[in-house]
């Protein structure tokens, strides 16, 4: 498997850089997009596999993943900051350990809308983390609109006892008050994982929740469809895509 080391996109105040990956696997560190001010880049994943221990994408970064390809890209820690921008097509992945949301602008992360985001974790004993980012509006439908909401959550991993953390350190909600949120339209926790709401809310339409599941800080809540609304029909095909790209 071809490896990377640390690699840095757009990282001089006149630098514009532009990598595609389309095919292959390739592991890498830390990847570091746009970080530093007045650098441009984008990292766009066309198809393949990428396990980086870190990506991080600055306010002159831009990611883009195309869906449905085969392959898995995993970050160990995902930071999007302030002002990065992430794109995502319905059917797209990522597996992380940490997912750090920096942004307070739902349209430069609209990715998210679309994601399937697995939060695996790692060894007992090191917590894996991610940044409740939306508007708290109780079990209502209309928080599944939120910019922030994620198509798919998915936590821990099979038949491993995993601890996760659901965060809220970041205030990406401008001008609100009150302990942000986190909606997903399918939410999969597997068996033996320990979740720690913090209490934040997590709120979801759709849950498979595994035995031994434990709670603390709060507990999921689901949010009733409205018969008129008619969320997505592809539930089960999305299920099977978070449970294929698992490692
Ligand atoms: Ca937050």
């Amino acid at each position: 498997m071809p490896a990377w080391g640390g690699v840095v996109i757009g990282e001089t105040e006149t630098a514009v850089g532009a990598v595609q990956i389309t095919g292959g696997d390739l592991s890498a560190g830390v990847v570091r997009l746009g970080t530093q001010s007045g650098g441009q880049a984008s990292l766009w994943i066309r198809g393949g596999s990428l396990w980086a221990s870190g990506l991080v994408v600055g306010e002159g970064g831009r990611l883009r993943i195309d869906g449905f390809h085969d392959g898995e890209t995993y970050f160990s820690d995902l930071i999007l900051d302030e002002n990065g921008d992430f794109s995502a097509e319905p059917g797209s992945a990522i597996s992380v350990n940490r997912f750090c949301n920096r942004s307070s602008d739902p349209t430069a992360v609209s990715g998210m809308r679309n994601l399937w985001l697995d939060v695996c974790g790692t060894n007992v004993g090191v917590l894996a983390e991610v940044e409740a980012s939306c508007l708290d509006v109780g079990a209502d439908v209309a928080g599944l609109f939120d910019g922030f909401a994620l198509r798919g959550l998915e936590l821990g991993e099979e038949d491993v006892f995993r601890m996760i953390k659901l965060l809220d350190e970041f205030d990406n909600q401008l001008g609100s008050t009150g302990r942000e949120a986190m909606y997903v339209y399918d939410l999969i926790i597997h068996p033996d994982t320990q979740v720690d709401l913090t209490d934040a809310n997590l709120y979801y339409l759709n849950a498979t929740i595994g035995e031994n599941v434990t709670f603390v800080g709060g507990e999921p809540t689901w949010v009733p469809e409205p018969a008129c609304v008619g969320f997505f029909a592809p539930g089960a095909a999305w299920l099977l895509l978070g449970r294929r790209r698992r490692r």
